[in-house]
């Protein structure tokens, strides 16, 4: 595969794909570290933690936004693109940030939420304020249908996607919170807007973008009803806004008019719920200058009945691995995949996909570390999963305070008959909370997070689930998360060869190579609390084992959980 190269300083060349060999971390800078005692992470929490970042080797930190907000959603509710929101700190500790990131050798990538902004953003009170405001078409405002909402569609955190303007009489869109209204996309002075925003970060130094439900800013101009599965109250609006029909039209503009003309490498990850393969391969193909990956979401849909989170299932792990190949293929000689097992909004890693008992947790989590990051395409760590953090025992409802927990509860247990005790249960796997508890530093009290009342309880397992009790320790998980991300620096075989699944038809482990001219590494995951034994067609006799999470054993046997990375040379 041929990679065009970017021409930056007149000796300075990097691969078109640099992505390729990058790892990123996660900050969700609310649950990372608190520098000041008010019980918030905080921008200067972070900088206090740079050298652990350096040192665990990661290449570019991504942080959850730190924009002014009214904190609905926990900041995806922007009322201020352009400043940060006094609880994280300062345009002034943000630059800060930078800076030491890049004296580090690493990079920022912001989160970027253009989707919606806050009901408090300057431009959408403009918007509301009158019918004929000139901001009034950069949302989304309709009359009535039959004196409700004009259709049927339901928000991503329960109710109706709309919400009735008193004041003018008029129903406004919003796909998640009320406080969050989309904007309309199909206005050109919006796209501009945004557009001269992104460049205004980039010029501040920052390298890049996650974007926050890129592809759900074109939608369906005439606003159709959705489908109403069974049980539901309100319709699904998925086929009307997912990729909708100008989604590749905005994002080669917003490509042109921010990142084409820049010479440094910048990361752009689209977060595509509902994205196919298909469509990843033309938002992720480089000659089509849209962006370089996206974060699919069918993996982290697998253990729910019918999508629905709320009504978990036992994850199949042939499912998994049909999955996860299926986007290995699909994008195997045009476009690039994330990887991921976790983020803010998804449940633990560990708890998730591997085992959190004490017998099984470490090694678990670096089985789970071994399997992801040796796939190709660009792994992504979120904060604490290399510390092996498990989910949350969450007890009351009063203890959660994700937005979307908070309102499934009341609307459960209102409108649709559950009691409260059915819908924490169903609530406590897949959970955003899960993720949200404070990074665990320290044994100390809250963790080492906070030396005041954090905003949401540390888990109890901080006792001995910690940074300071690995850092230093060759056999911890932060420690194997050290080797398996200098594997990928150091090995084009795991940055660029080529990925075959094994065995996919067996229910406990998963095994796959990955292969240049002259190299290939076998990976072998067993995801059970049983030994398996692997027999394979090729004949592995004599290879190299690189990595593992047990003492050596040159053998195909595979203990509880056990991972072996075996290279041959040929
Ligand atoms: O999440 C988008 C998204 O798809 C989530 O609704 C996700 O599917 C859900 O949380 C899983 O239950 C992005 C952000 O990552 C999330 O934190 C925000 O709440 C959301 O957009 C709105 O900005």
């Amino acid at each position: 595969m041929t990679v065009e190269h970017i021409e930056l300083a007149p000796a300075i060349t990097v691969p078109k794909d640099w992505f390729a060999s990058q790892v990123v971390y996660q900050v969700y800078p609310r649950s990372f570290a608190d520098s000041n005692g008010d019980g918030v992470g905080d921008l200067r929490g972070i900088l206090s933690k740079l050298d652990y970042l350096q040192r665990l080797g990661v290449d570019v930190v991504w942080l959850s936004p730190i924009y002014t907000s009214p904190q609905d959603d926990n900041g995806y509710d922007i009322s201020d693109y352009r400043n940060v929101d006094p609880i994280f700190g300062t345009l002034a500790d943000l630059q800060e940030l930078t800076d030491g990131l890049h004296a580090r050798g690493m990079k920022l990538v912001m989160d970027l939420v253009v989707n919606h902004t806050s009901d408090e953003h300057p431009w959408f009170i403009e918007s509301r304020s009158s019918k004929d405001n000139p901001k009034r078409d950069w949302y989304w405002w309709r009359q009535p249908r039959r004196g409700a909402e004009p259709n049927n569609w339901g928000s991503a955190f329960s109710g109706p996607a709309w919400e009735f303007d008193q004041a003018t009489g008029e129903y406004y869109l919003h796909l998640f919170s009320k406080k969050q209204p989309d904007l309309n996309w199909e206005n050109p002075e919006v796209r501009a807007a945004v557009y001269e925003m992104m460049n205004w970060w980039l010029d501040r130094g920052v390298d890049g973008f996650r974007m926050d439900v890129i592809n759900f800013i074109s939608k369906d101009t005439s606003l159709p009803d959705g489908p109403v599965a069974d049980g539901k109250l309100f319709g699904d609006g998925g086929p009307h806004f997912l990729s909708g029909p100008r989604i590749h039209e905005f994002l080669h503009e917003m490509n042109l008019e921010v990142f084409a003309g820049r010479d440094n490498p910048l990361l752009t990850v689209g977060e595509m719920p509902g994205v196919t393969v298909e469509d990843a391969v033309l938002f992720t193909d480089p000659a089509r200058a849209e962006v370089d990956m996206v974060f699919q979401f069918e993996h982290v849909a697998l253990d729910q009945e019918d999508g629905d989170k709320w009504r978990p299932k036992k994850l199949q792990l042939t499912d998994l691995k049909k999955s996860l190949g299926r986007w290995q293929e699909g994008l195997a000689e045009t476009g690039w995949n994330s990887l991921y097992w976790g983020n803010h909004d998804q449940a633990r890693a560990v708890s998730r996909f591997g085992d959190d008992s004490p017998q099984y947790r470490e090694l678990s989590a670096k089985m789970l570390a071994g399997v992801l990051h040796l796939h190709r395409g660009t792994p992504y760590v979120y904060q604490g999963e290399e510390l092996g953090m498990t989910n949350m025992s969450f007890g009351a409802i009063s203890d959660y305070r994700d937005i979307e927990v908070l309102n499934h509860h009341r609307e459960a247990t209102t409108h649709l008959g559950h009691t409260d005790a059915e819908v924490l249960a169903a609530l406590a796997p897949l959970n955003r909370d899960n993720a949200r508890t404070p990074v665990q530093w320290e044994a100390s009290l809250h963790g080492g997070f906070t030396t005041g009342s954090p905003w949401i309880a540390v888990n109890p397992n901080s006792s001995h689930i910690n940074a300071a009790a690995q850092i230093d320790d060759p056999d911890s998980v932060f420690s194997f998360y050290r080797k398996v991300i200098a594997l990928r620096h150091a090995e084009p075989v795991v940055s660029h060869g080529n990925f075959t699944m094994l065995l996919p038809d067996d229910a406990n482990v998963y095994a796959f190579t990955r292969s240049i001219p002259g190299s290939t590494l076998l990976v072998l995951g067993n995801f059970s609390g049983a030994q398996q034994h692997v027999t394979l067609d090729e004949d592995w006799t004599g290879a190299e084992l690189i990595l593992g999470n047990y003492p050596s054993d040159p053998s195909l046997r595979l203990r509880p959980w056990e991972l072996k990375v075996f290279r041959a040379v040929d």
